[in-house]
């Protein structure tokens, strides 16, 4: 009996930590190589190699827990050009943060498209969940703040995982900007059953972009017009009427309430930004499409707008999971253009319960009825 006091109390450490929400890697010593800086690295994942950058804060401290944010490129891409383009890891924007910009395979994420998308959308899923893994291993990782911001192909694949109830369940908000939502327009496969209601998403998009424009696109890769795309959210987030108002003269800012959370959604709708990411300094973005500086500062906005979400956080609503079907697209009594009915094969909801993440209280019930049974036999002992 006393030979196994000592593997139980580390496995009741282990439990009060994930109790408590820091990770196993909290407290591991971090290579001053890493710190500060920006490494690629990799993990197998589904059986391929998946790398990705990383950059911890500038001063991190392995027994201190530090959001997470996930920055997904466009296509095709690897991680760093949306770094460079973004600077999210520049001390102005990141210096408290974990930032992780993942490699897609073939520099295209998963979208659940046919042709040359061919990585399957649950392979990219699982590099999330083991990415996270990885992640919440080896570093001091707080697991009510994990985000995920990307541009064009990446926006597409965040709202996948926005959809997700699953691998969604990690992250507490989103923020995608000239988003390539396919699979979301009218007519669109694609399903949506998020973990909780509402889903907290600040979008971006800019009225002269021509690659993925704001009306939508109708080709090989068909795009839903940002409206649409919009009024699916709004139905699955329960929001109410938008709040219109001007935004530095030249952009629509909107935003509503949705299931009793205040300003829960947001958009701006930015007059003759391109395909872009939104900075009122030129980035790389722009310089490489001839766009010019927005009065829109996407980086600020966003982080502010992460920093009122947490993972279990539903702010004033009443937690209850939703219980109408959840669809891709908006249903037909929208009036967001939508003349289809909703979007394809859309599942009906299982949603994982209101404002909890499925797996990880999964994990967490686990782990308590484990050290009850353990407290209870070392009482006993
Ligand atoms: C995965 O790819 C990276 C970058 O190409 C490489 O450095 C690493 O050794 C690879 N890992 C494995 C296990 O093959
Ligand atoms: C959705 O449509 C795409 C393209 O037509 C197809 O490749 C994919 O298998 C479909 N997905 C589902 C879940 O039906
Ligand atoms: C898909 O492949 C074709 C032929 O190689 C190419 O012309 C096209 O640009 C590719 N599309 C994407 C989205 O990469
Ligand atoms: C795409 O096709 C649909 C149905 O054929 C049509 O209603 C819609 O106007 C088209 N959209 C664009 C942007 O061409
Ligand atoms: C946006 O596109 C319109 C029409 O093509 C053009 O007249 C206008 O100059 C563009 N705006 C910007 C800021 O590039
Ligand atoms: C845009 O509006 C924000 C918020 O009101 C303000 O902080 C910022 O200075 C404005 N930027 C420009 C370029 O007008
Ligand atoms: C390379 C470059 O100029 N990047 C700028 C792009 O925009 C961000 C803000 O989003 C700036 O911080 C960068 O300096």
């Amino acid at each position: 009996m006393i030979r196994l006091l000592p593997p139980l109390l580390t496995l009741f450490a282990v439990i009060a930590s994930v109790i408590a929400d820091d990770t196993p890697g909290c407290g591991k010593d971090v290579s001053s190589a890493f710190i500060g800086r920006t490494q690629r690295l990799s993990i197998i994942s589904s059986g391929t190699n998946r790398t990705f950058y990383l950059h911890l804060p500038q001063r991190y401290e392995p027994d201190e827990d530090y959001p997470v944010i996930l920055g997904f490129h466009g296509a095709p891409g690897i991680g760093i050009h949306f770094e460079a383009d973004t600077m999210f890891s520049s001390p102005r924007w990141g210096s408290d943060k974990i930032l992780v910009f993942p490699d897609a395979l073939g520099g295209i994420w998963a979208t659940g498209m046919e042709g040359n998308m061919t990585t399957p959308l649950e392979q990219d899923l699982q590099f999330m969940t083991d990415l996270l893994d990885y992640l919440r291993n080896n570093y001091c990782v707080d697991n009510e703040k994990i985000y995920a911001t990307g541009i064009s192909n990446g926006g597409g694949f965040l709202n996948r995982i926005a959809c997700d109830p699953t691998v969604g369940a990690n992250f507490a908000a989103f923020a995608p900007d000239a988003g390539a939502y396919t699979g979301f327009q009218p007519g669109g496969n694609a399903t949506c059953n998020p973990y909780k209601t509402p889903i907290p998403i600040i979008s971006f998009h800019g009225t002269n972009d021509t690659t993925i424009p704001y009306t939508g696109r109708n080709d090989s890769i068909p795009t839903p017009p940002i409206e649409y795309w919009l009024q699916g959210w709004i139905e699955r987030n329960k929001c109410g009427t938008a709040k219109e108002t001007v935004y530095n003269k030249t952009a629509i800012h909107l935003s509503w309430d949705c299931d009793g959370v205040k300003d829960a959604m947001q958009h701006f709708k930015v007059e003759g930004m391109g395909h872009v990411w939104p900075s009122t300094e030129e980035n790389f973005s722009q310089l490489i499409s001839g766009g010019k500086p927005t009065v829109v500062e996407a980086n600020r906005l966003i982080l502010e707008f992460f920093e009122r979400w947490e993972v279990e956080d539903r702010g004033t609503g009443t937690g209850e999971a939703p219980t109408t079907a959840s669809t891709a697209g908006p249903s037909e009594t929208s009036t967001a253009g939508a003349t289809t009915t909703e979007a394809g094969a859309a599942a009906t909801t299982t949603a994982a319960g209101g404002g909890n993440a499925g797996g990880r209280v999964g994990v967490g019930m686990w782990s308590l009825a484990v050290s009850v049974i353990g407290a209870v036999f070392l009482i006993g002992a």
